[in-house]
């Protein structure tokens, strides 16, 4: 078995104290960080499909979450490089009601590396709170917004709204999580949309020079 096929069997199976050292080896084993996450992606999405066809619970898709977010910390260093320049501030959330947090910190993580000051104000944010660091953060040129679940998306939109209507400007609107598309961002007032992590970065990037 590969390394990287290793790091997806123990992440599928939770084991988050043998996951941080299989990732090293990885590493060790010339695979790029970029392979390696992607990997665990796909074994976060192999959890999902378990868990809705009834084969595995939350507990089990929790000891997934640890052991990727355990996998993610040895990554860390090779995913980011250091920059320079500041882009000015980045306010990042979870939704309301929306307690998935591993997309977020990847999104957090990836603009933190392309120079933006982030704050990450955790999950289950409520738009009067997003408004609030806004107001509260210097040079806030970004909000990015996550939600994972379709039973959250009305706060997704709340929270976008809530945003556009604060009387605050400067800043640029970005959504994503998996349930999130170009068209609903559109339809629910977000200026960029991005699939994945790298490409946050990409759009975030892109609308504070806007
Ligand atoms: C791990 C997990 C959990 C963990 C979360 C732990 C944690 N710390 O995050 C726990 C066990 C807590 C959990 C709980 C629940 N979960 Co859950 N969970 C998952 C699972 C398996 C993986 C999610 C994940 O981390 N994916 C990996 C990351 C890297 O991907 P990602 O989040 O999509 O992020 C990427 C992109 O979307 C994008 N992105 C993300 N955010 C942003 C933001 C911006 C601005 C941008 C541009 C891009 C972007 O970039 C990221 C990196 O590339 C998914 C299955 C799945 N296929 O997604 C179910 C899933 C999301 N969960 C689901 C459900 C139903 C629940 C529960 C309701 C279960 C229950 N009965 O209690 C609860 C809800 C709790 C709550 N209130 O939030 C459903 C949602 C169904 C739906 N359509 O709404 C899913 C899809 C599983 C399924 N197939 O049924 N869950």
């Amino acid at each position: 078995m590969s390394k990287i096929a290793e790091v997806k069997a123990m992440v599928e199976a939770g084991k988050a104290k043998l996951v941080p050292g299989l990732v090293q080896e990885a590493l060790d084993a010339g695979n790029a960080a970029g392979d390696i996450l992607a990997g665990m992606i796909d074994s976060m999405g192999v959890v999902g499909d378990k868990f809705s066809a009834g084969e595995l619970f939350v507990p089990e898709m929790l000891m997934a979450a640890k052991a990727m977010s355990k996998g993610v910390d040895v990554l860390k260093p090779h995913l980011t490089g250091e920059s320079a320049t500041s882009l000015g501030t980045c306010v990042i959330g979870t939704v309301a009601g929306d307690l998935h947090d591993i997309g977020k910190n990847l999104v957090a993580m990836m603009l933190e590396s392309v120079g933006f000051n982030v704050v990450d104000l955790g999950v289950d944010v409520s738009a009067e709170k997003f408004v609030d660091a806004v107001r509260e953060n210097d040079n806030v040129k970004i909000v990015a917004c996550s939600g994972l679940l379709t039973t959250t998306m009305p706060a997704m939109k709340e929270t976008v709204q809530s945003l556009k209507n604060s009387g605050l400007t400067g800043f640029k609107v970005i959504v994503g999580g998996a349930p999130v598309s170009q068209a609903m961002a559109d339809e629910i007032g977000a200026d960029g949309f991005a699939p994945d992590a790298g490409g946050a970065a990409v759009k975030a990037k892109e609308l504070a020079h806007a």
